[in-house]
């Protein structure tokens, strides 16, 4: 019951664009509040709050990247600045670093110096992973290649290097996804350490690694920094190799950085499992006008050349 190349792209694009929309729900909420009301993922999954669920920057983002890699072959920074600049829509909900690079990349202003010196030693948040997906995907058959074109993905808003590096290790996850016929936890995380530079980031996928419950996902981190983000999001897939359901649901449950933990875990998750394990009804919900679910499947598509 092998999956094939096209489901597993459109299961990654679409998996992460879900994850953050149903996610984005309960952005910045604690999970005592979530729980509260959910029971369980496949009650929160079975009952999204809303109707319809927008995705926030982060798909919005990511389709950026994937619209670069068809264009390119691969990541050419002012192609990707391009793409970032036209999709950008700030009531998406962008974080304050991202807003103001973003904005210096539309007047044509220096962004990597803003990008570089608005935090101090550049920025460490999420949006490098949140946004990564496509790269592992794209290249899941060469980790070389993930490897830097995920760092020059990351380099026009992330220079951190804890933020560049957590961008790294999450594309390596869905690349490792998209090629996995069966699950095995092992060779997994063997190979995420393999590719791991930092002591922080060892430290992280260790806790990560050790989880024997969901229960315990929150300690690894939900917040919108990348140590305390990615780690989740791949602990959270770990745990649930066979359940994108779980694997979101769990992601969302946690509380705080809700959209990004669960589009993060979504896109590793629909790499491994395909588009068909996405429950249909929250693909029914997802915004399709614009760039929505049709043009994001269109993309997943072009991505593997299909
Ligand atoms: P970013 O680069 O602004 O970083 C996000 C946050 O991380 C910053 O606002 C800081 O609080 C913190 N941070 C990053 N680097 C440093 C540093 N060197 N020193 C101190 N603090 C630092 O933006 P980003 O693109 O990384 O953020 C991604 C997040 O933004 C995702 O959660 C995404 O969903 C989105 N987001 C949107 C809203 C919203 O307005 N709806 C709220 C939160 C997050
Ligand atoms: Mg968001
Ligand atoms: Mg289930
Ligand atoms: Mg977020």
């Amino acid at each position: 019951n092998s999956i094939d190349i096209l489901s597993r792209a459109k299961g990654c694009l679409l998996g992460l664009t879900v994850g953050d929309a149903l996610g984005a729900r309960f952005e910045g909420q604690a999970a005592y509040w979530i729980t509260r009301k959910y029971k369980s993922p496949q009650q929160l999954i079975d009952n999204p709050p809303t109707k319809e669920i927008y995705y926030t920057d982060d798909a919005q983002m990511m389709i950026g990247i994937a619209e670069a890699l068809c264009q390119d072959g691969c990541i050419e920074e002012k192609t990707l600045c391009q793409k970032f600049v036209n999709n950008y829509v700030p009531s998406r909900g962008y974080a304050r670093g991202a807003r103001k690079v973003l904005k210096a990349m539309e007047k044509g202003q220096d962004y990597r110096k803003i990008a570089s010196s608005y935090f101090k030693g550049g920025s460490f948040g999420n949006g490098g992973a949140m946004r990564v997906a496509p790269i592992g995907l794209f290249f899941y058959q060469d980790l070389q290649k993930v490897m830097e074109n995920a760092r020059l993905s990351s380099l026009p808003t992330h220079t951190h290097p804890l933020g560049i590096e957590g961008t790294q290790l999450l594309a390596i996850a869905v690349a490792l996804a998209t090629s996995m016929e069966k699950w095995d936890k092992e060779l997994f995380y063997e190979k995420l350490f393999a590719h791991c530079q930092s002591p922080e980031y060892r430290a992280q996928l260790e806790k990560a690694q050790k989880l024997e419950d969901c229960s315990e996902l929150a300690t690894v981190g939900n917040a919108i920094t990348a140590l305390e983000s990615v780690p989740t999001a791949i602990a959270s897939f770990a745990l649930n190799p066979h359940s994108f359901t779980d694997t979101i649901g769990h992601s969302i449950l946690i509380g705080g950085d809700t959209d990004t933990v669960a589009a993060m875990a979504g896109s590793i998750s629909g790499a491994f499992l395909g588009v068909e394990a996405i429950p249909q009804n929250l693909l029914d919900a997802l915004e399709n006008e614009g760039k929505g679910r049709d043009y994001i499947t269109e993309l997943a598509e072009k991505m593997v050349g299909k």
